[in-house]
């Protein structure tokens, strides 16, 4: 199945005092769509005052990347202002927001991460 393509399932159901084992069982079938949750992209901020290696820090400890990759990523947010670090359900994100935000408060950074429906 094609991404973004609804799933369609059969769902059969028979009534309790018939096991449907004779001629008299009632098959009542309804068509579920299942959606995919939605999917929020977390993005990183830049600012003129956190220091490049806190940022690097915080996409090793907190985006499972490597050291190239997070002085990669810092790097296209001090360039270009903005950058996705990830893509999570809508909880998993708003955890990674709220462990940013508070680990940049706590090291009195003023580095800023949101969250945005993908
Ligand atoms: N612009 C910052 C500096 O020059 C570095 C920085 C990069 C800050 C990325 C925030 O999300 C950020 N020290």
């Amino acid at each position: 199945m094609r991404s973004g393509e609804a799933m369609t399932a059969w769902n059969v159901t028979m009534s309790d005092e018939n096991e449907g084992d004779d001629d008299a069982s009632v098959v009542v079938e309804t068509r579920s769509k299942t959606k995919r949750p939605p999917l929020y992209k977390v993005l990183l901020l830049n600012d003129d005052y956190t220091p490049m290696e806190f940022v690097v820090h915080v996409l090793e400890r907190f985006f499972g990347m490597n050291h190239a990759q997070a002085f990669e990523v810092m790097l296209t947010v001090h360039k270009k202002g903005v950058a996705v670090v990830g893509v999570f359900s809508h909880e998993i994100a708003e955890t990674k927001v709220a462990q940013v935000m508070d680990f940049a408060r706590r090291h009195q950074h003023p580095l800023q991460c949101t969250m945005e429906k993908e």
